[in-house]
């Protein structure tokens, strides 16, 4: 690596041209259900056997196996059967759907809608912004509008949106001691993942999941069971309507969203319905200083560019984000993994 022989073969240049074929595997074993039967059928299998139980072409599915062996999501057994194949640990535990740390909604989500919209990458960064008319003929004026534009879209990004925290999600909350805050509103808290973790981590709080009407009737038919007492729910709009007064205001992958105009608006909306004492707790996925990295949020931030009307920030953008809308005493907190937190108090 950085070596004079990557001039003359240059590796990384084969593998980044590589990048969206080997997505393109792993999404498609998982959208066939390849995993699922093999983790199902509890013994590894033939090729023959999997195209026929998935209804696949054999000369199709052969092809696909032998590629996720070579990606390390399968691995292949000579037997006197002949050739069989099965799960690895990893696609056990983060490409089935039934597990409990399942990445596949949100595979759905990046194959079928994301990979769409970067189809038109390069005119996002001619124009500057989000590409929804290019990619599928709607608006772009409204960019939730556009995300939500059927309940089966919706229901796919929440979904997907939920996986993230099953690997994430404990991080975050724990970043900071959040049991001093017992009245606990989740904005755009969608499908709820977070907010279920919140309370099973701190069992003396209710969280609020403050989120469009639409997908408030989705998460409590699909995603929180009524039995759950600490989670409740509040349909509205946090840009048009009011934000009821509490605690702690959690703000989990809105900010980047939008504009700086736009998160100060919601940020100085928030402040004012505060508690004091109380707080607000960004969790995002920070940007080094310098922007040099960490290239999963780099690439994150384009996505921003190509499906909203944000980007991802720096802490010190957080911070005098919070700060323009009046919050004090902000700590950052990074957890080495994909989303970060950040902490403003009232
Ligand atoms: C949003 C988050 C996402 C809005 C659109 C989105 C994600 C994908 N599309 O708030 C999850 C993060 N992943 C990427 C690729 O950005």
């Amino acid at each position: 690596m950085g070596s004079i022989e990557d001039l003359d073969y240059p590796q990384i240049i084969v593998q980044y041209s590589n990048g969206f074929l080997i997505s393109k595997v792993m999404f498609t074993a998982c959208e066939l259900g390849v995993f699922d039967l093999l983790l199902e059928s509890g013994k590894p299998l033939s090729s023959d056997a999997i195209a026929a139980h998935l209804g696949a072409s054999t000369i199709g599915m052969k092809r696909l196996l032998d590629a996720c062996v070579g990606l390390k999501l399968l691995a292949v057994e000579m037997t006197q059967e002949g050739v069989l194949y099965r799960n690895t640990e990893i696609s056990n535990i983060y490409l089935t759907k039934s597990s409990p740390k399942s990445q596949y909604h949100i595979m759905m989500y990046y194959s079928n809608t994301v990979y769409l919209c970067w189809q038109y990458l390069a005119d996002a960064v001619r124009e500057g912004r989000n590409q929804y008319e290019r990619a599928f003929g709607i608006s772009s004026k409204d960019p939730f509008g556009a995300m939500y534009r059927s309940d089966e879209e919706m229901l796919k990004f929440m979904a997907g949106q939920n996986s993230v925290w099953s690997i994430c999600g404990r991080d975050v909350l724990v970043a900071f001691d959040l049991s001093p805050f017992t009245q606990i509103y989740d904005l755009g808290g969608g499908g709820g993942a977070l907010a279920q973790e919140c309370v099973s981590l701190y069992p003396n709080s209710t969280v609020t999941i403050y989120d469009l009407p639409k997908v408030v009737q989705v998460a409590k038919e699909q995603f929180i069971s009524p039995k759950e007492r600490q989670i409740a729910f509040h349909e509205g709009d946090f840009f048009n309507d009011s934000i009821p007064e509490a605690e702690l205001y959690i703000l989990s992958k809105i900010l980047h969203d939008w504009d700086d105009d736009k998160c100060i608006q919601l940020l100085a909306k928030v402040y004012k319905a505060c508690k004091p004492g109380g707080g607000v707790l960004l969790v995002e996925s920070l940007l080094n200083e310098d922007k040099s990295g960490p290239v999963e949020t780099q690439l994150y931030s384009m996505n921003m560019l190509v499906q909203t009307e944000g980007k991802e920030r720096t802490a010190a953008e957080y911070s005098k984000l919070l700060e323009a809308a009046g919050f004090g005493v902000i700590q950052v907190k990074k957890t080495g993994k994909l989303y970060d937190a950040v902490l403003g108090r009232k």
